[in-house]
């Protein structure tokens, strides 16, 4: 860094250690001991995800059963000693602060004020949440649902941590009340991969095992950051590059943890300060621009095949797969031919022999992996991209054999069993048979509302009671002041959570907080200590148990609380729900005659490590109409941006997407830094290539106002960022989620899965004058 770059960027340093190592063990220890309980984490820390402790709540990523090995990361450490803080939030701390005045603080302030500990209601007259009995919150809720006219005028919002048990209640309840209004947070996450892979290869889940790493010829990583959002999955991918094998990663910025880890589980690494680099090739295309990074990469294989014909070599496409397994071949690969190199150079803002050498790799490998994240499944067109990489993976019948397979990580950690018990907006028909057939009653058959949709009929007066098992609507939503104004016009908004967080404060007419245990509490019902479980990315089951006595007696456990709720409106229809709650094999035993592959769930969820609940597009059975894997054919898009912004674009747009830093777990903020971004003591920063930062006629460090681009009138804009000179591709730039939802418009989503495009929004950017009490750099 000149000097220049120093004195005007001050909370900017590039960072130059591997990702992992004494910069993750030195940040482990400073958050233990900032979360103020430090014994009690440790003794907490080494439960997580052994056979007899609890799931790390912090991913989704897999563990091989190894009973001798420590299993966190420092990020899963981060999860762990912030819902295991002794701090709380009770009856004393809101009759001392107002929620107007909560308003004005950070989300990090009101991360760090600790765990919700007592039902509480919240008194508009005096503006202040006062403590209410769970007796009157569940008589109070009851009641507002049972004088709704319409059961669709509820929703019922599930964030990715609630465990198998919590979810499959949760929906009977909403269902047995008589609504399928299931937003859920996978409806911004992988909800393209799902929507995507089941219209493609009959099952929305990932194909590969955690031990398909060890057998894969080449592995493509696109548009995720494990370093930060999956740091075990570091270790995978280093021995993937350890044992000679191709490890190609796509990401618009170059993060750390794809360049080179230092494994803190191994001493000599450690004490040497030596690391090991975590690919053999790295590729920074445009936002958006994967698609065309694999259609590049199939022109380049046509031409392989073509030639390998003339020339009578062996085939480079899997003829017996493709003829047996697929439909749609002649048509996709015509779409192919007819996408010109201009507009896949373009739009992926690779050179064409860096694609060129892509397609080699994945034609010379014989098992190939794919595992993909946000930033392919947040834009307008990530359905069509997923396609494309199936389609990439059929071509050389890379589904359905060893080392070989399509592997959408996943977020939150439950958020895949969340699915499969039944959080779905649109269920199966089969599903909804099982219940009808299981619990006796008819359950509403038409599809329900997912997030986007739930704002909209919120602001249309058409939903009026929104419930939330966990997360942070208010803040992970786009559109945060259309989001904020459709929540404060419900009657009556209900969140189970375990921490104090935004949507607290931006309540309905009627508010009420219900406090719940987290992953690392002991869960006491009256038959006993209860395990919960949890499905993760390789489609693993396993139990999971508290370990921790928990912070206060009035905490409730999930299962009970919707027991409460459901008792209070259902009465004992269409189960007796407190007698399910008494003993969480009760719920499990439902669970096996609902939900397919839980056959003995009982049984099954004894053996350490869990079970396996199997893969059709693994077995190549394709659950698909045809019976075959579809390959799908899109026009390359023409453009990133959706239409709407595109029209208005010029050539001040910029591409933004928005993304994570090392110190946050979603909307939870749990410091300022981010460390292998080399960000200290900030968040509002915008990271933007030098060149445009000229170009444009800005400085570096300057002060901005971010405006996004939509055809509405509609004015949306956050002001105070501050320019950070980074290694981006000119037009594309980048900040952290969730400050800057303001400028996702609602209407923004992807095609066929209505995410919100929080990867791809066109903005323009101006000169912000600083007030002078704004100056402050950290707000930590
Ligand atoms: N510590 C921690 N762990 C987490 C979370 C957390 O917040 N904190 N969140 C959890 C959840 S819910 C989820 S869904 C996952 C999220 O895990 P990620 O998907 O890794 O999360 P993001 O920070 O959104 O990172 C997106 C990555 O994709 C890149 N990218 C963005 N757009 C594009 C593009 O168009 N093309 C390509 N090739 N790359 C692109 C960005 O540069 C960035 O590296 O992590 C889970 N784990
Ligand atoms: N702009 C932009 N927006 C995004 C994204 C993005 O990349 N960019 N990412 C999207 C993604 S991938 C996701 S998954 C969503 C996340 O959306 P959410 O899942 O709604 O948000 P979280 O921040 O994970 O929720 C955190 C809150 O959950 C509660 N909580 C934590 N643990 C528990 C528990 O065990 N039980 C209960 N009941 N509550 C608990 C706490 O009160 C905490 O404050 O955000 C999405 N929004
Ligand atoms: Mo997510």
């Amino acid at each position: 860094m000149s000097k220049k770059n120093a004195s005007s960027t001050p909370f900017f340093t590039p960072y130059k250690s591997p990702a992992g190592g004494w910069g993750a063990l030195q940040s482990t220890t400073k958050h233990w001991l900032k979360s103020e309980n430090a014994v009690r984490n440790i003794h907490t820390l080494l439960k997580t995800n052994q056979p007899h402790g609890f799931d790390c709540p912090g991913c989704a990523w897999g563990e091989k059963h190894d009973p001798a090995k420590i299993r966190f990361c420092e990020n899963g450490a981060k999860a762990v000693n912030w819902e295991a803080t002794s701090k709380r939030v009770d009856a004393a701390f809101f009759a001392k602060h107002s929620v107007a005045w909560l308003n004005t603080q950070s989300d990090y302030f009101l991360e760090y004020q600790g765990r919700l500990t007592e039902p509480m209601r919240y008194n508009r007259e005096t503006d202040h949440y006062e403590p209410i009995s769970w007796e009157q919150a569940y008589t109070q809720i009851a009641d507002t649902l049972k004088k709704q006219a319409n059961p669709d005028s509820v929703a019922f919002y599930t964030s990715g941590r609630a465990s198998n048990e919590a979810a499959f209640l949760y929906q009977l309840f909403a269902r047995a009340y008589g609504t399928n209004n299931f937003p859920d947070c996978s409806n911004m996450c992988h909800e393209a991969s799902g929507y995507a892979l089941t219209s493609s290869i009959g099952i929305g889940k990932g194909t590969v095992e955690i031990e398909d790493f060890e057998r894969a010829d080449a592995v493509f990583v696109f548009g995720q950051n494990p370093g930060t959002n999956h740091p075990r999955m570091l270790e995978t991918l280093r021995e993937v590059v350890q044992r000679g094998a191709q490890l190609l990663s796509f990401n618009t910025l170059k993060e750390r943890g794809l360049e080179r880890f230092q494994n803190p589980q191994k001493p000599i690494e450690m004490l040497t300060n030596g690391s090991k680099p975590t690919n053999t090739g790295y590729y920074c295309p445009n936002i958006g621009g994967d698609m065309a990074v694999v259609r590049g990469m199939v022109k380049v294989l046509i031409e392989m095949e073509e030639k390998a014909q003339q020339q009578g070599n062996k085939p480079i496409f899997d003829h017996d797969f493709i003829k047996q397994h697929t439909q749609g071949l002649d048509d996709y690969l015509e779409q192919v031919k007819n996408t010109h190199w201009t507009d896949i150079l373009k739009q992926s803002g690779l050179l064409k022999e860096d694609i060129i050498h892509a397609a080699q790799v994945y034609a010379k490998a014989e098992s190939v992996i794919i595992t993909w994240a946000m930033g392919i499944t947040q834009h307008h067109h990530s359905v069509a991209t997923i396609h494309e990489m199936v389609n990439l993976l059929s071509l050389r019948g890379n589904i359905g054999k060893p080392g070989a397979g399509a592997c959408p990580v996943r977020g939150h950690s439950n958020v895949q069993g969340d699915r499969t018990m039944g959080i779905n907006e649109r269920p199966s028909q089969a599903f909804l048979d099982a219940m009808e057939k299981h619990f006796n009653f008819t359950p509403p058959q038409e599809h329900g509302l997912a997030v986007v949709d739930t704002i909209r009929a919120m602001r249309d007066g058409k939903v009026g009671v929104f419930i939330a098992l966990g997360g942070n609507f208010a803040a992970a939503t786009p559109d945060t002041q259309a989001t904020e104004h459709a929540l404060q016009q419900c009657e009556l908004t209900v969140q189970i959570s375990t921490k104090l967080n935004r949507s607290h404060l931006i309540a309905g007419n009627d508010a009420i907080i219900l406090p719940c245990l987290g992953r690392t509490d002991i869960d006491h019902q009256t038959k006993g200590q209860q395990k919960v479980t949890v499905e993760d990315s390789f489609s693993m089951v396993h139990a999971s148990g508290g370990v921790l006595d928990p912070l206060s007696p009035e905490q409730k456990s999930e299962p009970a609380i919707i027991a409460g709720m459901a008792t209070a409106t259902l009465g004992s229809f269409p189960i007796n729900w407190e007698e399910a709650v008494s003993d969480y094999d009760i719920i499990r035993d439902h669970i096996a005659e609902v939900v397919p592959g839980f056959k003995d769930f009982n049984q099954r969820i004894k053996q350490d490590g869990g079970f396996y609940l199997g893969n059709s597009a693994r077995e190549r059975s394709w659950k698909t109409p045809a019976g075959k894997a579809i390959l799908h054919s899109h026009p390359l898009p023409e453009s990133v941006l959706a239409k709407r912004a595109n029209d208005l674009a010029s050539d001040k747009t910029l591409v933004l997407q928005t993304l994570r830093s090392h110190d946050q777990y979603n909307t939870t903020i749990y410091g300022m830094d981010d460390r292998y971004r080399g960000i200290k003591g900030e968040r509002k920063v915008v990271f933007i290539n030098p060149a445009d930062i000229q170009r444009l006629g800005f400085t570096e460090g300057q002060s901005v106002t971010l405006r996004s681009l939509w055809d509405d009138g509609v004015d949306r804009k956050i002001s105070g960022f501050k320019l950070v000179p980074y290694s981006i591709p000119a037009g594309n730039i980048a900040a952290y989620y969730p400050e800057t939802n303001p400028l996702v418009p609602l209407d923004s989503h992807g095609e066929f899965s209505n995410t919100p495009t929080s990867k791809s929004i066109a903005i323009e950017l101006e000169a912000y004058q600083e007030e002078s009490n704004n100056i402050a750099l950290t707000s930590a």
